[in-house]
């Protein structure tokens, strides 16, 4: 899944892709770099962001949902969590909605994504982006998070969305601490037990600036290891910016964990 942040403020690449046509552009290189999927974005969740209207949010987005998806190259997503702006989205022949905040609100989004026939994907966070990164805290981190994600499942498909137009995001960085993040890329098999493909986003994030004291610009060599990592754990769908290079990456690490063992025949 190929990042399209169409927003002023995103923390890695804010204000680069504000004109439709250069986000539209954008959106085509990462699909011609490999991509499968695209997240189209408007409103920036990094810690601290301001929120945006809906009416900002889809000023920004609809213009460049409307040249995408007159010939799409790839399915089309939308991080969204308003249902008002998945509406206007899915009607225009989005795909997807990514909702960072697992149906928190209820299942309003989850019943716009039924009654489109989209698929969703349930993200974990803890608080808001104004304050989750406070403090993040947690009793039992692999047992809370699969027990919300399981919660948002439930919802989602009581609201009549399909069982398998889910899928399933631990949140990094969204009210984790740089240990928590660590663990979860780690044991992403934790959320196996629900059963649905599991979605991860460490692309270019802080825990990332944290290990290796470097600016989001300097963090490919730290996405393309947690990359490596999510896959060898289980993950299904990798969100990033670099496509190109975590392709590579995962093509490698995919070829050695599915290499013979080399005991016994071959
Ligand atoms: N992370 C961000 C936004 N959306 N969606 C999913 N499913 N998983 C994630 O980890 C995730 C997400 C934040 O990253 P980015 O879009 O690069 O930045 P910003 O929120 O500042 O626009």
């Amino acid at each position: 899944m190929g990042i399209v942040n169409v927003t002023p403020d995103s923390f890695s690449d804010g204000g680069r892709f504000l004109d439709p046509d250069a986000a539209v552009r954008h959106a085509r290189a990462l699909v011609a770099e490999g991509a499968d999927l695209v997240d189209v974005g408007a409103e920036s969740t990094r810690p601290g962001a301001r929120p945006v209207s809906a009416a900002e949010e889809q000023d920004r987005l609809l213009p460049v949902l409307e040249r995408l998806l007159a010939d799409p190259p790839c399915p089309v997503s939308v991080d969204t969590a308003k249902p008002e702006v998945a509406d206007a989205a899915l009607a225009l022949g989005a795909h997807m909605v990514n909702d960072v905040t697992g149906l928190a609100a209820g299942p309003a989004l989850a019943r716009v994504c039924a009654r489109h026939g989209a698929a969703l994907c349930l993200v974990h966070m803890q608080g808001t982006p104004a304050t989750m990164q406070a403090a993040p805290h947690y009793e039992d981190l692999l047992g809370e998070i699969r027990g919300r994600l399981a919660e948002a499942v439930a919802t989602a498909e009581a609201a009549g969305v399909a069982p398998d137009a889910l899928c399933l995001d631990p949140g990094i960085g969204f009210g984790k601490t740089v240990a928590h993040n660590l663990t979860l890329l780690k044991r992403l098999d934790a959320l196996a037990p629900i059963g649905k493909p599991v979605l991860v986003g460490p692309s270019r994030k802080s825990f990332l600036g944290a290990l290796l004291e470097a600016p989001p610009d300097q963090r490919l060599e730290g996405t393309l290891a947690a990359c490596v990592a999510a896959v060898w754990a289980g993950a299904h769908l990798l969100r990033v910016h670099d496509v190109a290079a975590v392709r590579r990456a995962v093509r490698v690490a995919e070829a050695i964990r599915d290499a013979p063992d080399g005991e016994g025949p071959p």
